[in-house]
């Protein structure tokens, strides 16, 4: 029987709507917020040894709040440095809430601002073609990787772009998480788009052994509460689930066979753990950090 499963991609609106909904529901943020102001210190302790300005790219900066609460690590690192900040971003709206961001902060006098509204494969081309081969102290990749076509070129390409005393930092999903296992289990029967792969750190360690890059990897415990998945006609609990199975609609368009799988799956202890009462999804981010 024909499907009439839709990727929850192919409706921005509706995209924009439930990825907030589980920023709400998940510690998505804190968990990375934890990680920058626990560990990012240490990484970023050399980046800028004996130099005059720092150099960071943002593969993916988003709306920037991540990337606000990294740049205050460096600027703590090395005060009064100048910071050149350059954002790789195709998503204009996420451009706009990035400066919003900028203007509401404080502090941010030594850092300038570029944005490059593009994706990272039409920076690359862009750059060669103009044969500018500009290096950085620090580029990172947030949750980004999904979206790339070819994963193994684009960790090259950048990590091409580092010089001595640099770090390339990359934070997607862990290969332990919920998400790895509903993607192994159901990616095959899920809507297939070429816009999102599903990729985990796992997938990521493997690439990296291949090309022979020397990288550390922290686990970042992270979990997503998916109680209201459960509730029927439950609205935000609809919402999640496309989230989850990024389809639009799931619980009305799923072949029933299929919805009833993944709604087991989802409680079983490789996807999710509970706990009084309420059922909390693994979020597990790796952040790998590698060496130039
Ligand atoms: C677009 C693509 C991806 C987006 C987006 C818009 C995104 C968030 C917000 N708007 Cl066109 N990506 C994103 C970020 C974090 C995150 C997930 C998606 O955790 C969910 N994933 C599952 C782990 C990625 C597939």
């Amino acid at each position: 029987m024909a499907s009439s499963m839709r990727s929850l991609l192919s409706d921005h609106s509706r995209y924009v709507e439930s990825f907030r909904l589980f920023l709400e529901n998940s510690t998505e943020h804190q968990c990375m917020l934890e990680f920058i102001e626990m560990k990012l210190p240490d990484i970023i302790s050399s980046i800028g040894k004996g130099k005059s300005a720092i150099n960071i790219l943002s593969v993916g900066g988003g709306s920037g709040e991540i990337d606000l609460q990294i740049l205050s690590k460096v600027q703590a690192k090395y005060p009064g440095v100048a910071i050149n900040n350059e954002v790789i971003e195709p998503s204009s709206e996420q451009i706009l809430s990035y400066k919003e961001c900028v203007t509401k902060t404080a502090n941010l006098e030594d850092i300038k601002f570029t944005w490059h509204k593009e994706t990272s494969a039409e920076y690359e081309s862009r750059t060669k073609e103009k044969k500018e081969f500009k290096k950085w102290d620090f580029i990172h990749m947030i949750q980004m990787l999904y979206y790339v076509k070819d994963i193994r070129a684009t960790i090259q390409y950048f990590h091409s772009l580092l010089e001595a005393n640099t770090k390339l930092l990359i934070i997607l999903v862990s290969g332990t998480s919920g998400w790895a296992r509903l993607w192994k289990k159901y990616g095959p029967r899920l809507p297939l788009n070429d816009l999102c792969l599903y990729v985990s750190s796992a997938d990521i360690k493997e690439q990296l052994d291949t090309i022979g890059l020397k990288y550390q990897v922290y686990e970042l415990p992270s979990t997503m509460d998916i109680t209201d998945c459960f509730i029927t006609g439950n609205k935000d609990g609809e919402q999640l689930l496309d989230f989850l199975t990024e389809c639009c609609n799931f619980s009305e368009t799923a072949p029933l066979d299929l919805k009833k799988e993944i709604m087991e799956e989802l409680r079983k202890p490789e996807c999710s753990e509970e706990k009084d009462g309420r059922v909390f999804f693994n979020n597990n981010l790796s952040a790998i950090v590698i060496e130039p």
